[in-house]
């Protein structure tokens, strides 16, 4: 019998395993490998692998099929001659496979600002192929998306050293940019300027499996048909259906992206190279226990987003596919581009990179961004892929979680403990143990008599509690969720299409709700009312934990790939995309629970492309030692190179015991991190800030009011991203894009534009920390003003209080700097503005400030200042984005008594002693203070008293 689907009820000696199995696994410290796939074990992708090995291996006569010196053709494929058309926005041509010549439909399609979208799928496919990954990921569910307007695209063909071409030039961007597409074999070349820069198929690792008939007599051995890992046997009814590209960066050394993955932020490379890694990366959502550092194994989210960069341009690829993807990546030093492009006298001798993705199932989808700016790059993307919501202003503060908090008593201890210590927070958390035996959406009556109430206490000082709710399902007559989940026929199905799929969960026996089934989405949305969830106010928020989804039992520690979603559809089209669906459910949940709405906050463990409409998320079960402080840096950078900006780490390392100083160093590093919340196992020792002792809770407290006082700056930066998606928490090259350097630095990050945090990654206090200050900028050490001239390195010694973190000259930075408990009680508190003037003696920066809760910033609700520094006047105006409406009147009515009571001028090198204040029509004249020698100059003016969402001016003599 196969263990992932047994019938009914759990033989004893089962549990107890898993019982077992569980607590042996939290005293051995690493991550049980057999228990996941390695690509040899996948058998799609070594089919694939297989057959790019034969092809690389193969001499290729350039732009030739077949002749290969192995037997062995280049590529399979090619274009069928006469098939290229263009209609509309789109360019068709047949590509079919030399012996089979099954036709596959391939569509180019041309976006505004110069992306592309290549789909291909059989002409006549035997049975549809799962497409509705577009329909969860893209703009209008991929409808409507802004294509290229048909008259901007012109077709000539013709041949290229004996080649067929097809070229299509667009006109009307600001570049030139070109598609040209060969026949024999067919590749397609993307040009900037004429110069290749992305190119699909130059190594002819194309190879797409037809669908088609199980042929008789076929044997299951190849894994074409069924496939066994372990104990567990995939059924495959379809067979195999998988396919695979070369997309090649032709130019660039460096890729990045493709969460998650605990590795580090350049990716390396898979094959051939005794410094990378010897399996691809891998996209499969899965709860992986005591992951490994330094490693391509899949993790709880995938994002199939890949940017490549060089000094001279960003492009990204989007792999839209929620199968089963493994990625190769080659470096190579002399291009792969073809000899089609290749220039005389030998300059097509470029390094690139290549990538090689495979994916299990599905339509084959791909996006090219051709950028070639980061910030282009982004936009491309934002205009396919909405960008990450704006959170409640609550979500940026600090999240105090552990499993678990034990009882009301306990909570409330912890509350008046934070308050006894001045230390600010938001957010305390509930892990599964709140719950009555793993029931989500109940709470156990002894522990928790009156939720309500303790919500209630909790939000006299604006703070929220968060519950956790696991995606599976108690199966127990006498849980309503489940009853009513099942008499409706909600749940996931087993491979029989018709039982509910069961497993093995924390609650034992469970079911999994299929969210695939819009009905049954939009019902366990309604679980979140309030009229629903008892115990449940306003002031009640979620977690979603285990939803890659995690089954105890199953293979991978997931569900079987041949379990059915509605529609007929197998898991494995899916099986990525389900994270997300649970998550957007109970966003929706929350957000409709009141009216009119507001926004919702739940955070996510699974996660896809386009998960940042929905929430945050975070790296999961990381270990409290060094290398999971530091990796948890190109962790998060890479989730915020893939869109997903909102993420973070558990600070203190979720497994394990952190001693004092690493908690500190976390707290300090963790402030940077999009979201910021402290977590711990229920084996754990208590370690919340006060528990430490001096010197550690006064530097943890020191890290946590930082955090606070740039509020104003965080949420600046999540509505900036949610409008353009860029990152919030940046790789250096993202600040520094000619900067070869910096292109590897996974260490030493950006927090937007203004902000470099060199984290102290080293339990030795002696060894002094290495810092790179970039380009031809002055650098100001946030907390002592001191200054340094870039570009330039330093070396720190750091005692536990002190951090390297700097403004860069040229920024301004708002702030509030009243000590709050919570920053739902800072709504209304006066802003800073620190100006760190640039070697120009100028400073630019921008103000964003809403309600912090509700959607009427949709309709022009909310006060956004362009600040400007320039000839020693500080300038405030509205922004392009202000518009006036009654929603913007209004709001702006409300925050007029709210105004900024100081300016820092961080910087400037004659002391000055007075600042005129032009605003609302009238001219005041103050004093300022002036302080500090040329390298930590600042001067300060109290209180100019200007309302923070009107014009003004103040200028200093
Ligand atoms: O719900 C318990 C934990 C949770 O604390 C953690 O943050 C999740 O990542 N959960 C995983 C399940 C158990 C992990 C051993």
């Amino acid at each position: 019998m196969k263990i992932g689907t047994a019938a009914k009820g759990w033989p004893v000696g089962l549990v107890c395993v898993a019982a077992v199995a569980l607590s042996l696994a939290l005293t051995v410290d690493a991550v049980k490998r057999e228990d996941f796939k390695t690509c040899e074990q996948s058998a799609f992708c070594l089919r694939h692998r297989q057959f790019a090995e034969a092809v690389a291996g193969a001499s290729k006569p350039a732009g030739i099929v077949g002749g290969a010196a192995s037997g062995q053709p280049a590529s399979q494929y090619s274009v069928v001659p006469g098939t290229v058309h263009l209609d509309g926005h789109t360019l068709v041509a047949l590509v079919e496979q030399k012996e089979d010549r099954v036709p596959l439909k391939f569509e180019v399609s041309f976006l505004a600002g110069g992306s592309i979208r290549l789909r291909a799928q059989e002409e006549t496919p035997l049975f549809p192929r799962f497409d509705d990954t577009q329909k969860h990921t893209l703009r209008g569910e991929g409808r409507d998306l802004p294509y290229a307007p048909p008259e901007s695209l012109r077709l000539t063909s013709g041949t290229v050293n004996g080649v067929a071409v097809h070229t299509v030039n667009v006109t009307g961007a600001a570049d030139a940019f070109s598609v040209r597409v060969a026949e024999q074999p067919w590749s397609l070349t993307y040009l900037r300027n004429d110069k290749p820069v992305i190119q699909l198929n130059s190594k002819g690792f194309f190879k797409f499996e037809q669908l088609r008939k199980c042929p008789d007599g076929d044997t299951p051995t190849d894994g074409e048909w069924e496939e066994t890992f372990r104990t567990w046997t995939d059924s495959k009814p379809r067979g195999p259906e998988s396919f695979g590209l070369d997309i090649s960066f032709v130019g660039f050394e460096h890729v990045y992206g493709i969460p998650e993955h605990a590795s580090p932020l350049s990716l390396k490379p898979t094959r051939g190279d005794k410094d990378g890694y010897d399996q691809p990366y891998r996209l499969y959502n899965l709860d992986v226990f005591e992951y490994e550092l330094d490693n391509p194994m899949a993790l709880y989210g995938s994002i199939p987003l890949m940017l490549a960069h060089s000094a001279e341009a960003t492009v990204g690829v989007l792999w839209l596919n929620a199968a089963e993807t493994w990625v190769d990546v080659t470096h190579e030093r002399s291009s792969a581009i073809s000899n089609l492009f290749r220039r005389s006298g030998g300059a097509g001798r470029e390094p690139s990179v290549s990538t090689h993705w495979i994916s299990e199932s599905g339509v084959m989808d791909v996006f090219l961004f051709p950028g070639p700016t980061v910030a282009d790059t982004y936009q491309q993307y934002a205009a396919i892929v909405e960008q990450t919501a704006l959170p409640r202003d609550f979500a940026l503060g600090y999240h105090q979680s552990r499993w678990n908090y034990l009882d009301e008593e306990d909570v409330l201890t912890i509350n008046d403990k934070m308050h006894e210590h001045g230390i600010p927070y938001d957010v305390i958390w509930l892990d599964i143990e709140h719950t009555d035996g793993k029931r989500y959406f109940t709470w156990d009556g002894q522990k928790f008599p009156d939720p309500a109430g303790l919500q209630g206490q909790l939000g006299r000082d604006g703070h929220q509690l968060v519950t956790i709710v696991d995606p599976h399902v108690k199966r127990d007559t006498s849980y309503r969720i489940w009853s009513e989940a099942n008499e409706r026929g909600y749940f996931i199905k087993a491979r029989d299409g018709s039982s509910a799929f069961q497993g093995w969960c924390w609650p034992g026996d469970s079911s999994w709700v299929d969210c695939f089934d819009s009905e049954a989405a939009a019902w366990f949305s309604e679980q979140y009312h309030m009229d629903k969830y008892n115990g449940s106010t306003r002031n009640l928020f979620i977690w979603n934990d285990m939803n890659e989804p995690s089954v105890f039992n199953g293979p991978e520690i997931t569900l079987d790939k041949d379990a059915q979603h509605h529609g007929g559809w197998e898991h494995r089209n899916v099986h990525n995309l389900y994270g997300m669906l649970y998550h957007k459910a109970s966003a929706d949940g929350l957000r409709t629970r009141e009216s009119p709405n507001l926004r919702p906050f739940v955070l996510s463990r699974a996660y896809f492309a386009g998960s940042q409409r929905y929430g945050p998320i975070w790296t999961g079960d990381n270990t409290a030692d060094w290398a999971h402080l530091r990796a948890s840096v190109p962790m998060v950078l890479s989730n915020n190179i893939a869109g997903m900006h909102f993420s973070g780490a558990d600070v203190g390392g979720f497994f394990g015991n952190p001693d004092e100083t690493l908690l500190t160093r976390w707290y300090q590093l963790g402030i940077w991190y999009p979201f910021f919340r402290a977590h711990a196992h229920i084996d754990t020792k208590r370690r919340e800030p006060w528990l430490l002792g001096e010197p550690y809770l006064t530097h943890i407290r020191d890290a946590v009011r930082e955090r606070y006082r740039l509020l104003p700056y965080w949420y600046t930066l999540f509505r900036e991203a949610g409008l353009t998606g860029m990152p919030i928490m940046r790789p250096m090259w993202i600040e520094f894009p000619a900067e070869k350097g910096l292109f590897a630095e996974d260490k030493a990050f950006m927090v937007g534009q203004a902000i470099m945090v060199v984290p102290v990654t080293d339990s030795d206090a002696a060894q002094p920390v290495d810092v790179a200050f970039p380009a031809q900028e002055n650098w100001y050490n946030m907390r002592t003003h001191d200054m340094y001239m870039g570009p330039a390195r330093r070396q720190f010694s750091v005692g536990l209080g002190d951090t390297l973190v700097f403004a860069r000259g040229g920024s301004i930075v708002p702030t509030r700097e009243r000590n709050r408990r919570s920053a739902v009680l800072m709504r209304r508190d006066p802003f800073t503005l620190y100006v760190y003037v640039g070697r120009a003696g100028t400073a630019a920066g921008r103000l964003y400030v809403d309600d912090g809760e509700s959607y009427e910033y949709e309709d022009g609700a909310f006060i956004e200042r362009e600040l400007s520094f320039a000839n020693a006047t500080l300038v405030s105006r509205p922004s392009a984005r202000t518009t006036a409406s009654a929603a913007q009147a209004a709001f702006a009515k409300s925050m007029e008594r709210v105004r900024i009571e100081r300016v820092v001028v961080v910087g400037l090198r004659n002391p000055l002693t007075r600042a005129t204040v032009r605003a609302g029509g009238e001219e005041r004249t103050i004093e300022v203070s002036y302080s500090g020698s040329r390298a930590d100059a600042e001067c300060v003016v109290r209180d100019p008293a200007v309302p923070v969402g009107s014009d003004w001016e103040i200028a200093l003599s």
